[in-house]
């Protein structure tokens, strides 16, 4: 599928910031300034871009550990996102949800989740809500690929096909459940043909190209919005960096994986510069992406600063947050 130049520029701007956005995250956490766990999204920027884009603010998304990608193409503030990974009283939740346990509400995001397959039978229960309000928003589901071996995923497939509620699960395949590849831990092979046995159609994707991804998002959203049902989708994507950051250091950086394999994804199969390219393909000047890079750079900057001069919570909030209002 071709592209429009004005959607190509806007979705590179997506994909970019969440780069730049992982990458600084990296090296702060590297440096001890940003506390708690972080989990890259580096090497799946086109999947968070590609599906968030038709989304409107309505539309709901569930996430997961690696939630950062998710979130900025959800349209989350990157300053308060930032101010959240640093636990400040500025961040999205005030600083008490850390990098893995944010949320959104104000913008469809219902949040991250720290249990594999955790953010699933939410998003089910919330897809059930947009249908019984009448709306035609729909709910998208992001999971790793080590979440289809859960019980809750059956449970939870099952139950949004029989309701046919407006859900697009999103399997986001990275080759790698924590330290194990998926074919060690999945059986039959190909997760898309599990879509059969709920009565879905089969759809399997190239993660990597953004517009392959673009077009499989368009279709599966527009089939939720129309009251046609749910959809699995089975995104094949690599990630770049170790499970955690930090990874590298404590495991060594080819306990699971070679560095060949790793080389040869960075240097044939990197996301952000197969889309840069289909922009210039496009016509799009080098100029113009140059100008967005450095619009982006400077987003992020600002964002550290904010997040550096905020304040940590009050002892006094603790206790605030804690149940929804009724
Ligand atoms: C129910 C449950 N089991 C185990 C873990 C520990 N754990 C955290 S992330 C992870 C791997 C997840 O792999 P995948 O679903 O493929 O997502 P990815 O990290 O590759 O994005 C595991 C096993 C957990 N958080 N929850
Ligand atoms: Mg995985």
């Amino acid at each position: 599928m071709s592209l429009p130049a004005d959607v190509l520029i806007e979705l590179y701007r997506v994909m970019f910031t969440i780069r730049r956005f992982e990458e600084t995250v990296s090296g702060l956490f590297g440096e001890g300034r940003v506390p708690g766990f972080t989990h890259s999204y580096i090497g799946m920027e086109a999947v968070a871009t590609a599906f968030c884009w038709p989304l409107r603010e309505t539309d709901m998304m569930s996430s997961t550990h690696r939630g950062h990608g998710h979130a900025i193409a959800k349209g989350l503030d990157v300053s308060k996102l930032t101010a959240e990974l640093y636990g400040r009283s500025t961040g999205v939740c005030g600083g008490k949800g850390g990098s893995m346990h944010f949320a959104d509400f104000s913008r469809g995001f219902l949040g991250g989740n720290g249990i594999v397959a955790g953010g699933l039978p939410t998003a089910v229960g919330a897809a059930l809500g947009r249908k019984l309000d009448g709306t035609d928003d729909v709910v998208v589901a992001f999971m790793g690929e080590g979440a289809v071996n859960h019980g809750v995923f059956h449970e939870s497939l099952n139950l949004a096909a029989v309701w046919e509620v407006p859900l697009i699960a999103v399997v986001e395949n990275n080759q790698y459940t924590q330290y194990s590849p998926y074919e060690a831990l999945t059986a039959g092979g190909n997760i898309s043909e599990r879509a059969r046995s709920y009565g879905l159609p089969e759809v399997k994707v190239d993660g990597q190209d953004i517009a392959a991804v673009y077009e499989v998002a368009q279709r599966a959203i527009q089939r939720a919005r129309d009251g046609d049902g749910p959809s699995l989708i089975d995104v094949e994507t690599y990630r770049f960096h170790g499970h955690h950051e930090g990874e590298e250091q404590i495991l060594g950086v080819d306990v699971y994986r070679s560095l060949d394999e790793i080389a040869e994804q960075r240097e044939q199969r990197d996301p952000v510069p197969l889309a840069r390219q289909l922009a210039v393909d496009a016509g799009v000047t080098d100029g113009t992406l140059a100008a967005i890079e450095s619009e982006v750079d400077s987003e992020v900057e600002h964002a550290v600063t904010f997040a550096e001069a905020s304040p940590e919570p009050e002892l006094s909030a603790a206790l605030a947050d804690v149940y929804a209002d009724a």
